[in-house]
């Protein structure tokens, strides 16, 4: 992850707090922002690098969906020990694209590296050993979803591997409370005011929807995914792995 600013967005009161958008101003500050916003963020990119050394296969393709500044784009580099293989970066934000690129080109590294605009609702998925949804599904509009999971499962080699991570919402709504407060008090340890946590929370309201775990397990399956668990859970963040 390289140094960054520190985030400060939502820092001082806004009289009308506008929709989340990955704009340059997010850009900016985005490692920061996400290492103090979702907790275990390291460890599944830890843990991403640890997958892709495991389950990408020779000539295969490796695709970093929702790819940011590319951090696990450049774990999994570090990660994969299979030959002629070539990973695949996707966000649909300019700015993203942008930075990510001089970025990745800033590490070196032995798999070539292709970072490339694109609405992964409709981005071609082919001979993949490996596919890496990190906290990128949410931000798709619902009744998407399912079509992006079976183009990947479509694009996907049998015993190919999907990392799906997410932020999840519960129908208990004491569960669901309980998580949330506990995700407050993350934010606020990090050094987030209530104004700043508050704030955000409007910003994201209507651009990230996110589901239930059981949702999104139904979902996999019925895209034909033979094994499903999750395998990380720290609050409401969580992180699946499903093979075909
Ligand atoms: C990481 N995976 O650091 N098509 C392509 N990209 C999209 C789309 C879309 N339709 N919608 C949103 N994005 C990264 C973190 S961030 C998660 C992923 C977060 C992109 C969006 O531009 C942003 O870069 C990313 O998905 C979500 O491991 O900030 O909470």
């Amino acid at each position: 992850m390289s140094r960054s600013e520190t985030d400060l967005i939502f820092s001082s009161k806004q009289s009308k707090v506008k929709d989340f958008a990955f704009d340059a101003q997010v850009v900016e500050v985005f490692p920061d922002m996400i290492s103090r916003s979702v907790p275990g963020y390291n460890t599944i990119i830890e843990t991403i690098s640890r997958l892709s050394q495991q389950y990408v296969s020779n000539d295969s393709n490796i695709y970093d969906l929702g790819c940011s500044l590319g951090a696990a784009t450049l774990a999994m580099r570090k990660g994969i020990t299979a030959k002629n293989c070539k990973i695949i970066g996707v966000d649909n934000s300019p700015a993203m694209i942008e930075r990510c690129k001089m970025h990745i080109n800033a590490f070196k590294g032995d798999t070539p590296v292709d970072i490339l605009e694109g609405n992964i609702v409709d981005f071609p998925i082919n001979n993949a050993s490996m596919v890496v949804l990190n906290f990128t599904l949410q931000f798709i509009e619902p009744t998407q979803r399912s079509q992006v999971i079976e183009n990947i499962a479509d694009g996907l080699q049998t015993g190919g591997l999907l990392v799906l991570s997410e932020k999840l919402s519960t129908d208990d709504d004491v569960c669901q409370n309980l998580l949330v407060d506990l995700h407050h008090d993350f934010k606020r340890s990090n050094g987030y005011s209530d104004l700043e946590i508050a704030q955000k929370r409007t910003a994201l309201e209507k651009v990230m929807l996110t589901d239930s775990v059981s949702i999104q397990v139904e979902r996999l399956k019925n895209a034909g995914f033979s094994h499903i668990t999750p395998w990380f859970q720290c609050f409401n963040f969580y992180s699946l792995i499903a093979i075909k």
